[in-house]
């Protein structure tokens, strides 16, 4: 069984809503081993380099504003598959069409443009400006690295040498046979 290490942060939206404690504990109770754990403000370049695999994605520079609109808590979590694992707790990219159950499901509603929120909802009738992206952020209150190499490097990028613990939980045996 290969032990994986995945990248967990919660966003601008998730810290400044009083979700901190909320999308933690999902992760906690599922049995994950915590390695690191910071509240953090970062920088439009390590957000950038965060995000670079989207660089020339449409909404790239609305994604930078966003992640980089307050404070993040940064977390670094262990676990025979904790990458698959945590991106379904974490659900579909789109709040909107995340499962129930899951942190997006359960916790978000924005994504994406403005309009996609906008019709989703029935508030307004598609108009010209339904192209654009703009207007609002994707706020869906959550990041997971999406392979076990990404987990490494982002981990690599989130964090400095000596903030992540070496320890055993006292819970070990109880979670794995
Ligand atoms: P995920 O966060 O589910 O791994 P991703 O890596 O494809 O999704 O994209 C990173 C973030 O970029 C995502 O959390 C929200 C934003 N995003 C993705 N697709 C978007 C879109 N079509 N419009 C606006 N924002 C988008
Ligand atoms: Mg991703």
């Amino acid at each position: 069984e290969q032990v994986d290490q995945t990248y967990i942060m919660i966003k601008p939206d998730g810290v400044q809503r009083g979700l901190v404690g909320e999308i933690i504990s999902r992760f906690e109770k599922k049995g994950f081993l915590l390695k690191g754990l910071k509240l953090f403000e970062c920088t439009k370049e390590l957000a950038e380099e965060h995000y670079k695999d989207l660089r020339e994605k449409p909404f790239f520079p609305k994604l930078i504003d966003y992640i980089t609109s307050g404070p993040v808590v940064c977390m670094a979590w262990e676990g025979v598959g904790v990458v698959a694992s945590a991106r379904k707790l974490i659900g579909a990219t789109n709040p909107l069409q995340a499962e129930p159950g899951t942190i997006r499901g359960d916790l978000a509603i924005q994504t994406g443009s403005f309009s996609e929120v906008v019709f989703a909802l029935g508030l307004l009738k598609p108009c010209k400006e339904s192209h654009s992206y703009g207007k609002l952020s994707c706020r869906n209150v959550v990041h997971g690295s999406d392979s076990p190499e990404n987990g490494l490097r982002e981990i690599e990028l989130w964090f400095k040498e000596g903030e992540l613990c070496q320890w055993t939980q006292i819970q070990a045996p109880w979670l794995r046979e």
